[in-house]
């Protein structure tokens, strides 16, 4: 089973980490709401295991972890004693298996691997035939997913995606020497430590004193880019280039005997700098208890800002009934400190 996420570093619990991978990747596979609940509450468990410092020796040191229940605690338990998960050797896996390597194609979800997999799909090379005889329909992106497929699902190492950044910084500049460009995500995050990463986040904006803004850089960078053979495919092209507010994918790579990388550029208003630097460099776990900690005190954080007053409908929580005031945005540490100090936790390096 492929964690999809290839987290590759080893921790001091790893067996139980992988075990618990296992399982995750069982609910991961299978379309129904419990299922995806479940996937949170392992992905969650997980992560608080692998940023445990010691090994687990018994269920109460499990259970006394953040983000680890008590059911979660029962199978570290069973796992410590015997190794593994009745579970496990219950299963029949091959709906798993099979639907983790569809899942593995950029631009196919769990209902699109579910629906395959009914239909009798058990390898790529079933969907690609399926798509001869148009049984199944490909997006353009889901062609490209196949195309590429190993190269998407292989992780890089920094001193790539690093290279890679530079030279995209250094044409970035050309174009506007004001341009304020990082390289975000895993890269960014030190605490996560990780010696590889999944992609490149890149985050551009610009400062607006001399009243000019970052608007059209985007589209004459990505211009630059493929012209420069750095940038091999698009994913997604945002529909106003020229937006001050944008996110773009595609794959990149170093050069022509290099493989090919998945790349983002966000980019966003100058004023949004410091709740983006914070949602971008992630990573997703760490985001989603900073928006439940913004929420338990009566605020309500994305990567646009932390706002104050914000009235969510209390029959559908995903709406808004009032916007709310913005209490910060600009400053990653403004944002931290109204939080409560988090970042020592998480090893940041502010900018
Ligand atoms: N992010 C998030 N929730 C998501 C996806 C992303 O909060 N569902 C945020 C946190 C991530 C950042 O965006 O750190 C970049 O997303 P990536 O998918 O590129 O993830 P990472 O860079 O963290 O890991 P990887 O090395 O796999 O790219
Ligand atoms: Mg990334
Ligand atoms: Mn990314």
């Amino acid at each position: 089973i492929v964690d999809q996420k290839g987290g590759s570093s080893v921790c001091v619990n790893q067996d139980i980490v992988d075990k618990l991978s296992e399982v995750m990747a069982i609910h991961q596979a299978r379309p129904t709401k419990d299922d995806m609940v479940r996937v949170q509450v392992y992905h969650r468990a997980i992560a608080a295991l692998k940023r445990h410092p010691k090994r687990i020796t018994n269920r109460d040191e499990a259970v006394n972890i953040m983000g680890i229940g008590s059911k979660t605690a029962d199978k570290i338990e069973e796992i410590m004693v015997t190794g593994t998960l009745e579970r496990l050797k219950r299963e029949n896996l091959i709906d798993v298996k099979i639907t983790s390597i569809f899942l593995g194609i950029y631009g196919v979800g769990q209902a699109t691997a579910w629906r395959w997999f009914a239909m009798g799909c058990r390898t790529l090379k079933d969907v690609l035939t399926r798509a001869e005889t148009k049984k199944i329909k490909l997006s353009e992106v889901q062609k490209i997913g196949i195309k590429y497929y190993d190269d998407i699902n292989d992780r890089m190492p920094r001193a790539e995606a690093k290279e890679i950044f530079d030279r995209i910084k250094a044409i970035a500049l050309k174009l506007d020497p004001k341009l304020f460009i990082e390289i975000m995500g895993s890269y960014r995050s030190a605490s996560r430590g990780k010696a590889d990463c999944g992609d490149i986040d890149i985050l551009i904006t610009r400062p607006t004193d001399d009243g000019r803004t970052h608007r059209g850089i985007l589209r004459k960078l990505l211009r630059n880019l493929h012209e420069e053979r750095i940038i091999t495919e698009d994913l997604s092209i945002p529909e106003d280039l020229d937006d001050l507010e944008n996110v773009y994918r595609g794959l990149c790579r170093r050069d022509e005997h290099s493989r090919h990388r998945r790349i983002d550029f966000l980019a966003v208003p100058w004023r949004s700098r410091g709740a983006a630097l914070l949602y971008y460099t992630g990573d997703d776990i760490f985001n989603r208890s900073m928006r439940l900690k913004a929420n338990k005190m009566g605020y309500s954080l994305n990567q646009r800002g932390l706002y104050a007053g914000v009235v969510r409908d209390p029959h559908d929580r995903t709406k808004k009934i009032s916007e709310g005031n913005i209490v910060a945005s600009e400053a990653e540490e403004e944002i931290f400190r109204i939080l409560g100090d988090q970042q020592k936790y998480h090893g940041r390096n502010l900018m």
